[in-house]
């Protein structure tokens, strides 16, 4: 029986890779987007290329760099080694995760998580970093930490860094089940207090566990984030839509999940806008099937699209990705 399994499984890794490299040929992007371990990847779009920065999936401990990738057309993509890495960042030791990235005045920001800090003893947490590309070189801004304790219980690791119209850099963020926002000077490189004199607001919605994105979509605000645990099989992405940046996030329900067919622990993700109105992209991680390792996440890149009363339609994961599309 074991044997029969077996070739079961097989005959179904052979069936996705023969899709794959044939969504290459047919200009798709397939899935995944790129070969390697490639996790918690935050997509962007700066001067008509696509860029994707994902945290380099590997054990803890080895994770002391981050790699980009770009494309014109989100089927051919570059990659950039060592945007950043731990040469340049003099307090990381490990756990370099889960990269936020915005422009600002033709320099380039990103957020990233370091060390995986367990307790407000260690050094560690929400770092940035400056470079005048997006593809680096990055060199930690502010020699330290930018957020560096345990507030509000959060974790401060799975920075997401958002603009809103008004010109207010927020940043959410958090692991362990809770998520706080800040609002960011306008130096992106410190954080400012809000109107109560509040640093730290907490704005945890249901069932949230980390990984949190926010998108604008005509004036409502769309924050979604991860649930589950990210080496389990039902690690998924949720939704919640607010008047608020600051929310309350009432959950709406989930919009990525595994699929047994395709592939399971869906989440992480961030969304990117094509030219088009409705032109929306989902990047995600997921782990392919018949792989227990929890480290084994693969970048992917699927359709996001919304209901006509605006809410978001459940992804639905493809093993070929998504069609070729210039800027
Ligand atoms: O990749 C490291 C961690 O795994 C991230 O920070 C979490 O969101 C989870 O995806």
């Amino acid at each position: 029986m074991y044997k029969n399994i077996a070739i079961i499984f097989f005959v179904i890794v052979c069936t996705l890779s023969v899709l794959t490299v044939a969504a290459k040929k047919d200009k798709l992007s397939g899935n995944p987007v790129f070969s390697g371990w490639y996790a918690d990847p935050e997509g962007a779009v700066f001067d008509k290329h696509y860029w994707i920065y994902p945290t380099y999936s590997t054990a803890f401990s080895k994770q002391l760099w981050l790699d980009a990738f770009s494309s014109t057309d989100l089927t051919n993509w570059q990659k950039h080694e060592r945007i950043l890495s731990n040469e340049g960042i003099s307090w990381l030791k490990s756990a370099l995760w889960a990269p936020s990235i915005v422009e600002k005045d033709g320099r380039y920001y990103l957020f990233f998580g370091g060390n995986n800090i367990q307790n407000n003893d260690q050094l560690g947490g929400i770092g940035v970093a400056v470079a005048d590309s997006p593809a680096g070189p990055f060199i930690d801004a502010i020699g330290k930490p930018l957020v560096d304790k345990i507030v509000n219980n959060a974790q401060p690791i799975d920075q997401h860094v958002f603009l809103d119209d008004d010109g207010q850099y927020y940043m959410y963020y958090g692991g362990w089940g809770h998520c706080n926002v800040v609002k960011l000077n306008p130096d992106l490189l410190s954080l400012t207090t809000f109107n109560d004199g509040e640093t730290f607001k907490e704005i945890t919605p249901e069932g949230y566990t980390e990984g949190p994105f926010m998108l604008k979509r005509d004036g409502k605000y769309y924050f979604m984030w991860s649930e589950g645990g990210f080496t389990m099989d039902n690690y998924r992405v949720a939704y919640a839509v607010s008047d608020n940046p600051l929310g309350p996030f009432k959950r709406e329900g989930v919009i990525l999940q595994q699929d047994p067919a395709i592939g399971t622990g869906a989440g992480h993700h961030s969304v990117i806008k094509g030219k088009r109105r409705n032109e929306y992209y989902i990047i995600y991680h997921r782990h392919p099937l018949g792989y227990t390792d929890g480290n084994a996440r693969e970048t992917c890149i699927d359709k996001l699209q919304f209901s006509k009363d605006g809410k978001i339609l459940p992804v639905k994961m493809t093993v070929q990705g998504v069609k070729r599309r210039k800027l």
